[in-house]
């Protein structure tokens, strides 16, 4: 099993790596991120696994053996992750997820497991919201959270629609579903999947301080993105007064400031990553300035009280440096907690005891899907760094290979058993 673990993993490195970076560009729709779901489905079909899929492209590569219930009478136990990265980031962030799914059913085979349920490989396009800005906009879709009236109106970096990103046949797939209703998508997905376990990287350093190569995740904190639009007037850099400005490049970084000042103060999270000058010259006073607030929060008090607080200083600076500001919430994913019992369950009982169980500040498919009422829990593995999203992301072979085998566990408890209402 360890080689094809390896095989699996050597296949997948060098697929959207920067030569310069080391980092990974993986954006939906691209090339890269469509050789690695070639990648996936010649994987499924070398196992025999039988692959559905939505009409935006999320899959799922099915182990039914004979005798096993069928998905209407049995909902499956479904796993997997995704494959899309990032702008330069790490290897591990979703694609650990997905080989080590397709390892744990390798191993299962080889101890001679036959599930009683139908055992599913998922992987869920655009979970980081990287090309189009909505984050788990795959998962969403899946859930009925979000539909072809949203999906058509995103457009990336380039101004490309999703439409034309996705392709004709696609997009006319996604506009005749979009008659049958959210509702429908939900059922669907609730028909087939059980209960859902993502085994993920861990992006933080929590097991490396426990020592554990496995942990359990227990819940998800609240967090969403809010596009910040700072207006301005365009000037001379030269020969334009510093009083005589109104400068939405100040506002914004004095905005970034109060967010990072707040955050700190709070405990909490708030990231300016992404920001666009127009006209972005060297020598010119912006006309106006865009900046994408990524904020987080241990419950949806603190988040809402850390987006006011920016929001109004923003707004302050804005008034002071005559400028304006406008502000709009591009996506949100509420407090996510995992079904408790299965929490425990998953973590009870190893050698050396139980894992150790931990939240986490990262947004998951497994949070879309439990948010929708389908049971899901999250298996991390140790990063040896803490570094995610960003090439230095690291996970050790051993560990990777204790994550294979605690996913086959948990895989194998919750398959041996027909599915519990
Ligand atoms: O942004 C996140 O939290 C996740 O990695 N998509
Ligand atoms: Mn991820
Ligand atoms: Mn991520």
């Amino acid at each position: 099993m360890p080689d094809d673990f390896e095989r699996m993993w050597r296949d997948l490195e060098p697929v959207g790596r920067s030569a310069a970076t080391g980092g990974y560009f993986r954006q939906p729709w691209t090339s890269p991120e469509r050789e690695l779901h070639d990648w996936f489905l010649a994987q499924a079909r070398a196992r025999d696994l039988e692959v559905t899929g939505d009409e935006l492209g999320n899959l799922v590569a099915w182990w039914r053996p004979a005798g096993a219930l069928p998905a209407s009478a049995s909902p499956g136990v479904v796993t997997g992750s995704h494959l899309d990265s990032v702008l330069d980031g790490g290897a591990y962030d979703g694609p650990l997820g997905v080989v080590s799914a397709l390892a744990a059913v390798d191993l299962l085979r080889a101890r001679g497991f036959v599930p009683r349920r139908p055992l599913g490989v998922a992987v869920f396009v655009e979970e980081e919201g990287s090309r189009f800005g909505m984050p788990c906009l795959g998962s969403r879709y899946a859930t009925g959270a979000l539909g072809w009236r949203e999906l058509s109106g995103l457009r990336d970096r380039d101004g490309v629609p999703l439409p034309d990103a996705v392709g004709a046949a696609t997009a006319e797939a996604l506009e005749a579903q979009e008659q049958a209703g959210p509702a429908v998508r939900l059922s669907r997905l609730r028909d087939q999947v059980g209960v859902f376990v993502e085994l993920h990287v861990e992006q933080g350093r929590a097991l490396v301080d426990r020592n554990a190569a496995v942990g359990v995740g227990s819940g998800i904190w609240p967090h969403g993105r809010w596009r910040f639009e700072f207006t301005g007037r365009a000037d001379h850099a030269g020969t334009t007064r510093m009083e005589d400005r109104a400068d939405p490049m100040l506002t914004f970084a004095m905005t970034a400031l109060a967010a990072n000042k707040q955050a700190r103060l709070a405990g909490q999270r708030a990231t300016f990553g992404r920001v666009e000058a127009v006209p972005n010259g060297t020598n010119v006073v912006p006309s106006s300035v865009t900046g994408w607030l990524d904020a987080r929060a241990e419950d949806a008090d603190a988040l809402a009280t850390l987006v006011e607080a920016v929001r109004t200083q923003a707004a302050a600076r804005a008034e002071r440096d005559g400028t304006s500001l406008s502000i709009a919430a591009e996506s949100h994913s509420p407090a996510v907690w995992f079904d408790p019992r299965l929490v425990e369950r998953v973590a009870a009982e190893h050698e050396g005891g139980d894992w150790p169980v931990l939240p986490t500040a990262a947004g998951h498919d497994a949070g879309i899907l439990a948010a929708a009422g389908i049971p899901s829990v999250m298996l991390f593995v140790r990063n040896p760094t803490g570094v995610s999203h960003a090439p230095g992301e690291h996970a050790e072979v051993p560990d990777c290979l204790v994550g294979v085998s605690a996913l086959a566990d948990t895989l194998e408890r919750l398959a041996s058993v027909e599915a519990t209402g």
